[in-house]
């Protein structure tokens, strides 16, 4: 099974006539634009829905730190490793304030990181693949970060305003991230032939579970419906995809780079490429936990995990003390 299965709701999107009252305000509300906090009344299925989308997007972030990090101590120039560096600490940040999010829905950050380092929760299946050249970071930062905006400038206008509003600033420094991959890219295939082979070559590898992360097709995608509904989804997986798809070819092109797609055609028609075949399969797997880096991946939080666990401590003791100064000077006084 490689959902998740979060009950969010009935096995179709109610209709208004079928809610409750209390619903149906909720939904007339969200039907007007009207963003959604914190202490206003939710749907039990919006708040869950939303929990598990949070959360998985903020362990991506967390997760999706270490596939470059495994490049910072061999970038080839001092600037790039500070460039690196910047977008690695920024993918921290990212989680961060996406934890925060989802603490505003009433649950603790300490729980969603049980969840993430037991391998009950998700993160982005593209984090599951390995980094093997240096133009691995130029792939990554202009397909990845590149399918990531696209999929989050819409949650901007998400419904839940915390996650609406940390998606602003996530996606400034995602823009940055996209700009620094395609610059790599760019001096790469301005280089020598063996360079310009090399991002060849990440290309072939990162093209296709680049699409894979805008999620299963729409026909196999079970939250689709009622997230777009309570507009925790702005648009379809395969509406995002293949707007993706369009941007990419032409930068593509201006690379001189082959997008590895033999059945890539523009469709003149519907104004868009048409594209191959997706291997679902594959993708079924590494989300299921058996992609080529999962154990690997996790290994490498929960030694992160264990190995801070000193500072968190120091971090609780500190607090207790200074608690207890205050608590000693507000009887004293
Ligand atoms: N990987 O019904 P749907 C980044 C799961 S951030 C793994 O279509 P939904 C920044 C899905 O969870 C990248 N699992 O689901 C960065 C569900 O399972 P569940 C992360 C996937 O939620 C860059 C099941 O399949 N971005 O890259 C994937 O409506 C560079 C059924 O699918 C976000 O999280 C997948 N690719 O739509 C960092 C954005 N796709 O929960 C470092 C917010 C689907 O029932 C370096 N999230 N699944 O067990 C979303 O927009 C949505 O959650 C989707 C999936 C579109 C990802």
């Amino acid at each position: 099974m490689y959902a998740q299965m979060v009950k969010t709701e009935a096995d179709r999107v109610k209709t208004l006539a079928e809610m409750d009252e209390c619903e149906r305000v909720f939904q007339e509300r969200v039907d007007r634009g009207v963003k959604i906090e914190p202490k206003d009344w939710m749907p039990d299925g919006y708040r869950k829905t939303l929990i598990r989308q949070i959360s998985q997007h903020a362990h991506s972030e967390i997760v999706g730190q270490l596939p470059e990090g495994n490049w910072i101590s061999r970038a080839p120039t001092l600037q790039r490793k500070v460039i690196l560096l910047a977008k690695v600490q920024d993918e921290a940040g990212h989680g961060l304030y996406l934890y925060g999010a989802a603490e505003t829905l009433g649950v603790s950050r300490d729980e969603l990181t049980a969840q993430l380092l037991s391998g009950r929760a998700k993160y982005s299946s593209i984090f599951n693949y390995p980094t093997l050249s240096w133009a691995d970071m130029g792939a990554i930062g202009w397909l990845v970060d590149g399918a990531a905006i696209m999929n989050q400038v819409p949650l901007q206008r998400c419904s839940y305003g915390p996650y609406a509003r940390a998606m602003i600033k996530v996606c400034k420094e995602e823009s940055f991230h996209q700009r620094q991959g395609f610059d790599i890219m760019m001096s790469l295939c301005r280089g020598s032939a063996a360079q310009k082979a090399m991002a060849q070559d990440a290309l072939d590898r990162w093209w296709a579970p680049s699409l894979m992360m805008f999620g299963p097709p729409d026909e196999h995608s079970v939250h689709s419906a009622q997230s777009k509904a309570w507009k925790i989804k702005i648009n379809g997986n395969d509406e995002l995809r293949h707007k993706f798809v369009d941007q990419t070819v032409p930068q593509a092109k201006l690379l001189g780079l082959e997008i590895p797609d033999p059945d890539l055609r523009w469709n003149e028609a519907r104004g868009s490429y048409d594209i191959g075949q997706i291997d679902w399969e594959e993708f079924f797997q590494v989300v299921g936990g058996n992609g080529p880096c999962n154990r690997e991946r996790l290994a490498a939080r929960n030694k992160a995990h264990e190995d801070g666990a000193w500072f968190r401590d120091g971090l609780m003791a500190h607090a207790d003390k200074t608690k207890a100064r205050q608590q000693s000077q507000g009887e004293a006084a």
